[in-house]
């Protein structure tokens, strides 16, 4: 029997591009709220830095946390309007400086739900305005159908896709894309004069285990952890982190195979 996946927006319209094409550009009509996304992000990081930065990463927990809340309080919220019941997992700014190091290659993001099923989301939100110049976010549609489980210590570099191949998203402030984890997206350096803002918030469904996937002494090991883990955690993902939770056995699940 085929198995039916879980929906992940309420509109039919919206819900049928992403599932086939593994993203969607979403109107929040929001764009004072994300002018004002844009200063708070100044206001926590009024320095400049080098290349593409994410606020996720960053070693100062307190101010870590702030960004999460910053981009969780505008954009996880306006996420329900149009989202199917979804939870959130984490959130992020992610901030492209002018220079030359601050493309980002093709990639996938972390595995974060049992794919047969489910569909994670990442609302990607411009806060400044961004030109081809400043770095848009690429997609490869479709890739989200193929690539494989990606995780700490665990993701392939897609080399060979150029970005010339991939789909450049035109967004304006105030407009979103909604990417699957899974589907191949990068970005190019920002040549324009100034930073590129934008925020990202990732969901799962309300009733879907929370997965870290890793590798293991050549075993792929998958792990349901607690939805606070991405949000929550310190820098690091130890083994010993890792001990607390319960590691999921999916033999059949075809795409543990790399
Ligand atoms: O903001 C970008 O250009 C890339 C962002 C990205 O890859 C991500 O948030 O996962
Ligand atoms: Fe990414």
């Amino acid at each position: 029997m085929a198995i039916s996946k879980r929906r992940t927006f309420k509109d039919s319209v919206l819900q049928a591009a992403f599932r086939t094409q593994g993203y969607v550009v979403v109107n929040l009509d929001e764009s004072e709220k994300m002018n004002r996304l844009a200063e708070a992000y100044r206001s926590l990081y009024p320095y400049n830095q080098e290349g593409c930065v994410f606020s996720c990463h960053d070693t100062d927990c307190n101010r870590r946390f702030k960004a999460q809340n910053f981009v969780r309080q505008v954009i996880g919220e306006k996420a329900s309007v149009f989202l199917d019941n979804y939870k959130f997992v984490n959130s992020s700014f992610v901030a492209k400086y002018p220079g030359e190091n601050g493309a980002i290659p093709p990639h996938t993001d972390f595995t974060l739900v049992d794919d047969r099923y489910y569909s994670a989301v990442s609302i990607w939100v411009p806060l400044t305005e961004t030109t081809a110049a400043a770095g848009r976010l690429h997609v490869l549609p479709g890739s989200h159908r193929y690539t494989p489980l990606c995780g700490s210590n665990l993701f392939r570099k897609y080399t060979d896709i150029k970005l010339s191949s991939m789909t450049e998203i035109e967004l304006e402030i105030g407009q979103a894309v909604c990417y699957d984890p899974r589907t191949i997206h990068a970005s190019p350096a920002n040549t324009s004069s100034s930073p590129r803002i934008a925020g990202n918030c990732v969901l799962i469904p309300e009733e879907a285990d929370l997965w870290h996937v890793t590798c293991q002494d050549q075993d792929i090991l998958i792990y349901a952890v607690d939805d606070g883990f991405y949000s929550g955690l310190g820098l690091t993902i130890t083994h010993k982190l890792l001990s607390n939770y319960r590691v999921i056995h999916a033999e059949h699940f075809e795409r543990f195979v790399l």
